[in-house]
C-alpha cells in the first residue's frame, strides 16, 4: 500500500464504514461465497476446496472483536446437495505473527504455509440443524491477537474456510463484528481478500462487483483469472476511465485469463468488475472462483467496500463546434 493510501484510507473508507463489515459486502451484490467439500467434483465451481479472507482491524479500535459466520453448516437450507449431505467443512480464525503477511496464505497456496501463524480457534461443521441459517460467533478476539500489519489497515485476521470431507456445496456469509449476539459494526473495519470463491445469482437481472484498487503507479496491466464461470454472461471491467472494457469468462470446470492495461486516470482508484449474466442461458447455481494479479504475477486485493467508492465512468468531454448564427 502506497504511503498516500495509508493516509486516506480512513477518511476514504469513513462514508462508508457501516457497509464495511460483511463478506460478501453490500456493494459487491454477491449472495453467498462457497466452499465444496474435498470430494467434490472441480465442476461443481469451487477449485481446491477452501476459501481465505483477511479482516483488518483499525490499530485505533481497542474493544473485543468477534467473527461470525451465517450458516456454516452444509445441510438443510441455503447449501448445495450431491447426494446426501456429508460434508465437513473446517473453519479457523488465525492471528499473529505471519498469520497473513506469509506469502502462501494471500496465494491461497494449499501446498505451502498457508495456515501459518496463531490458531486462534478452530471448529467443524457438518449438517447439523442447530446451525442451519443461524450464526455461529467466534472469539471475542483482542485486536492486538491479529497480525499488525499497518500498511494492510492494522490488525488483520485471517479466516480459513476448508472443506475437509464430503462433496456438497457449503454456502456461507461472513460478519465482522463488536457483540457476540448481533451483528455490530468494527468502526473502520474492512475485508480483504485475493481469490474469491461465491455463488453468482440465479436472477439474470442481478449484476454482482468486485473492487479492486490500484493503489501505486507501478501497476501496468492487470492479469484477470476465473474458473467454471459456465459461459455465463460477461464480465466487464469499468473504472473512472472506462465504460466496460470485457474480460474473457470461463466455461465449465475451466480456467481463462485475460489482461487489461492500466490507465494513468485509474492509478489511485478503485475499479468495478462488474458480472452480468446472461439473460437467455438463465444459469442456476452458478458457483465461480475469480482472482486478480499484475504484472508480476502479484495478487491484487479485492476489498469488501470499493475504496473511494464505487467508481463512476467520467465520459471524456465531447468538443462540438458551434456555428455562429
Ligand atoms: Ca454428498
Ligand atoms: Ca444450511
Ligand atoms: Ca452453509
Ligand atoms: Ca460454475
Amino acid at each position: 500500500m502506497s504511503k498516500l493510501l495509508k493516509l486516506l484510507l480512513p477518511s476514504l473508507l469513513l462514508s462508508t464504514i457501516t457497509l464495511a463489515q460483511p463478506v460478501p459486502g453490500v456493494d459487491e451484490n454477491i449472495p453467498n461465497l462457497v466452499t465444496f467439500g474435498s470430494e467434490g467434483e472441480t465442476y461443481w465451481g469451487d477449485d481446491n476446496f477452501c476459501q481465505i479472507i483477511f479482516f483488518a482491524v483499525p490499530e485505533n479500535f481497542n474493544k473485543p472483536i468477534y467473527l461470525r459466520v451465517f450458516d456454516p453448516d452444509t445441510g438443510g437450507d441455503n447449501d448445495e446437495i450431491q447426494g446426501e449431505w456429508d460434508t465437513q467443512t473446517r473453519i479457523s480464525v488465525y492471528g499473529g505473527k505471519g498469520s497473513c503477511s506469509n506469502q502462501d496464505a494471500r496465494d491461497g497456496n494449499l501446498n505451502g504455509d498457508y495456515d501459518s501463524g496463531a490458531e486462534l480457534d478452530s471448529k467443524i461443521f457438518e449438517n447439523n440443524p442447530e446451525y442451519n441459517l443461524k450464526w455461529y460467533t467466534f472469539g471475542p478476539y483482542n485486536p492486538s491477537e491479529g497480525e499488525y500489519l499497518p500498511e494492510d489497515g492494522g490488525y488483520i485476521f485471517k479466516i480459513i474456510i476448508e472443506g475437509t470431507e464430503g462433496d456438497d456445496g457449503n454456502m456461507y456469509r461472513l460478519f465482522l463484528s463488536s457483540n457476540s449476539n448481533e451483528n455490530h459494526e468494527v468502526e473502520g473495519a474492512f475485508a480483504y481478500y485475493f481469490k474469491y470463491k461465491f455463488r453468482m445469482h440465479d436472477d439474470v437481472t442481478q449484476v454482482s462487483h468486485i473492487y479492486p484498487y490500484i493503489n501505486d503507479t507501478s501497476t501496468v496491466y492487470i492479469k484477470q483469472s476465473n474458473f467454471d464461470w459456465d459461459n455465463d454472461g460477461m464480465i466487464l471491467v469499468r473504472s473512472v476511465d472506462r465504460p466496460g472494457t470485457p474480460m474473457n469468462v470461463s466455461v465449465d470446470d475451466n480456467w481463462i485469463d485475460s489482461n487489461f492495461k492500466i490507465r494513468e486516470k485509474e492509478y489511485f482508484s478503485s475499479l468495478d468488475i462488474r458480472m452480468i449474466k446472461n439473460k437467455n442461458a438463465k444459469i442456476i447455481n452458478n458457483n465461480v472462483v475469480i482472482r486478480l494479479e499484475n504484472q508480476d504475477g502479484e495478487g491484487i486485493k479485492l476489498y469488501s467496500i470499493p475504496i473511494g467508492g464505487v467508481p463512476k465512468y467520467i465520459p471524456k468531454p465531447t468538443h462540438r463546434k458551434v456555428n455562429a448564427q
